[in-house]
């Protein structure tokens, strides 16, 4: 058995179907004809075979499913009101049981578009297989961000950066000539969830893929995902021009280069006419930029922006801008970069910014940019797959921390101006409005590595839909439709994940430290990792560990990185009192015995979080070892020797901290907290 490649679409037996439930298999009805609708058609029959073992059955004259586009229904004979249905735009649907003149009640799946009823009938799938009802007043959806993406950072050789599932499932070799199953599987997978977007190539970028050779071989994808609703997207590098249009500079003011961006564009067009558009990594980390001929992010972007414009396309530029030979703060460097931008880009531009300042960290305060660019359209990049939290091994539900970020409170607006309000658009009123997840998806038999990663690539999708779901709804969500509805089964396993993440950031980062990850490949603790390259690149630069105290000093008396947040913030979290502590080291440095709110001193506050995550993850392994039968042994067995790896793991991350950090505090390990071996 391989139950893990299906991720959330089991279609698992349904134990005593209703009258309701079966009657949607036995009579249904897809009114028109297009591919997407095929697709419907056939996750019908699938769904049909899981949950009965029984073909699906069409019903012309009386049917009690009836999936249609609004133009092609008769709203009238379901007394349909037609305001409540205008506003449900190019993605929306509704499904409601609707009673008609000879008082036969009909399940409508209903929605402007194929795309539309793509997404509601997963919705009423979803819904079917958890063994919910549809409310009487019927489900009104449409998704409340514009463009939700996956970002490969998927290498033309196939490998992966940060990516721990196996190789990139593009088989650029294969390609065009050979479609994948896989490609199919996957456009499913992300339409089930409302993902409309994938970016196939990593933001460290090839120009080569902007060559025909490749551009015939993203045609061959684009042309697999359309009927799914999925564009395709690619990264542009920046000195594209030179590597592969034989010119001598990429300066994007210069004549020459800007007419190559647009002739290539047309040429891409030309490919894929609805190619969604560029991603673009410049002037970090090695990347070419616009820096390297004096220019602003802006004129880079807007160069490209123009380029893509009259074909529709939007450019993403990414805000991952830091340089080693900038002295400030890491943290400071992207606000200090755009922030006098703001209002300089084109209207098709879009700022991408990850979560926080400074990279993909298992706990950091919110991206100081948001809120700070009101004349930008501003999108979310989360990292999906798990470069500082355990890569494939380690438990992780990642939904908490993204949720725990688009509720932050920005306060530019005054309170109530949280980041998902930038998200959505509706903080500063902009129409262009993205989330971004860096997938965590390869070549493995699951996707995905640890099964419960596949989780946090169906949260992202929830997340990118509607920015303020909960945690708690999408782990549930998604444990039913993964395993069981066995309430014995996912209420513990539902406890597991949603403090997951937690349990990680007290194992490995507590109370606001970060990026003392091993270096380079960041698993595995390294907090005194030196010197180096690049001060930057160097975990003791992120604790500042010595005899005195710990922690980044970031307010006044320090960076004050501090001073890029609004007012609020700044007087709550500059006070060592009543900062969260969550976020302590992240922005004091304070002495060893520093007293926390508990009363007790820091040594032994932080000894005793990474006790806990020890504890914490050997108490799953407990708990998951008692779940023994209650799933397939295949997937049971598979997350139980991870878990185990994970616990093992903790130890090793308590184990190393506390040694190395002990050589400062000189303070005896507290009582409770097991020796370091
Ligand atoms: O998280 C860091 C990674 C790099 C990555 C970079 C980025 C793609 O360590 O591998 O490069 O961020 O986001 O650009």
């Amino acid at each position: 058995a391989n139950d893990g490649y299906k991720l959330w679409l089991q279609y698992n037996q349904l134990e005593n179907p209703s009258e309701w439930q079966k009657d949607c298999f036995e009579q249904y009805k897809i009114n028109g004809s297009s591919s997407t609708l095929d697709i419907i058609d056939d996750e019908i029959q699938k769904a049909s075979m899981g949950f009965f073992q029984k073909v699906a059955n069409q019903e012309q004259n009386n049917p009690k499913l009836i999936i249609s586009k609004i133009s092609d229904l008769d709203l009238k004979k379901f007394k349909l009101d037609a305001t409540k249905i205008t506003d449900l735009g190019s993605e929306g649907f509704f499904i409601q049981e609707l009673v008609t003149d000879s008082q036969d009640k009909t399940t409508i799946v209903a929605a402007n578009t194929d795309i539309g009823l793509l997404y509601g009938t997963f919705h009423l799938l979803q819904k079917i297989q958890k063994n919910e009802w549809i409310p009487i007043e019927g489900i009104f959806q449409s998704p409340k961000t514009q463009h939700r993406l996956l970002n490969h950072w998927d290498n033309l050789d196939r490998t992966v950066e940060r990516g721990y599932s196996g190789f990139s499932i593009w088989n650029w070799h294969r390609l065009p000539r050979h479609i994948d199953q896989q490609y199919i599987d996957y456009a499913r997978a992300n339409a089930s969830i409302g993902i409309n977007g994938t970016v196939l190539t990593n933001v460290n970028a090839n120009s080569l893929v902007l060559t025909p050779e490749y551009l015939e071989k993203v045609k061959a994808l684009a042309d697999t995902f359309r009927p799914y609703g999925i564009k395709v997207y690619l990264t542009a590098r920046f000195s594209s021009p030179i590597e592969i249009g034989g010119i001598k500079t990429a300066d994007p003011l210069d004549k020459e280069v800007q007419n190559w961006w647009n002739k290539k564009a047309k040429e891409v067009y030309e490919y894929i006419p609805d190619f969604g558009g560029f991603v673009v990594k410049a002037d970090s980390e090695g990347q070419p930029g616009p820096h390297n001929y004096g220019r602003t992010q802006a004129d880079g972007a807007n160069m490209l922006a123009d380029a893509v414009a009259p074909f529709g396309g939007i450019v993403m530029w990414r805000a991952f801008v830091y340089s080693e030979k900038t002295p400030d703060d890491r943290h400071k460097q992207a606000f200090n970069e755009f922030k006098p931008l703001d209002g300089t880009f084109r209207e098709n531009v879009i700022v991408q910014v990850k979560n926080g300042a400074i990279d993909f960290q298992p706990r950091e305060p919110f991206h100081p940019l948001f809120g700070a660019m009101p004349k930008t359209p501003l999108m979310m990049e989360f990292q999906i797959t798990q470069e500082y939290l355990g890569h494939d091994t380690h438990l992780a539900f990642l939904a908490p921390m993204y949720e725990e970020v688009l509720k932050e409170d920005t306060y530019v607006n005054g309170e109530g101006s949280e980041v998902a309000k930038t998200v959505d658009g509706s903080l500063h009123s902009h129409k262009l409005t993205a989330m971004a997840g860096v997938a965590n998806i390869g070549t493995d038999r699951n996707w995905t590595g640890h099964h419960f990663h596949q989780a946090n690539w169906f949260a992202y999708g929830k997340l990118a839909w509607d920015p303020y779901e909960t945690s708690e709804n999408i782990a549930e969500d998604w444990l039913k439709l993964t395993f069981t509805n066995n309430p014995d089964f996912v209420d513990p396993v539902k406890e597991i994940m949603l403090d997951s993440r937690e349990m990680v950031v007290n194992y490995m980062t507590p109370l606001g430290l970060h990026h003392i990850m091993a270096e380079s490949h960041h698993y595995g603790p390294g907090p005194w990792v030196t010197g180096g390259s690049r001060a930057d690149w160097t975990a003791t630069y992120y604790h500042q560990a010595d005899e005195n105290g710990i922690g980044f000093d970031r307010t006044s008396t320090g960076s004050n990185a501090l001073g890029q947040y609004a007012e609020e913030i700044q007087t709550k979290w500059g006070d060592v009192n009543s900062i969260p502590e969550e976020h302590l080291l992240w922005f004091h440095h304070v002495s060893w015995d520093h007293q926390l709110q508990n009363g007790d001193n820091l040594w032994n506050n932080l000894a005793k979080y990474y006790q806990k995550g020890v504890e914490e993850a050997r108490k799953n392994v407990k708990i998951w070892e008692s779940l023994k039968g209650k799933i397939d042994d295949d997937r049971h067995q598979h997350v139980l020797s991870f878990m185990t790896i994970q616990a093992e793991e903790a130890e090793w991350w308590r184990d190393a901290c506390l040694l190395y950090f002990g050589q400062f505090s000189k303070m005896p390990i507290p009582e409770g907290v097991e020796k370091p071996k």
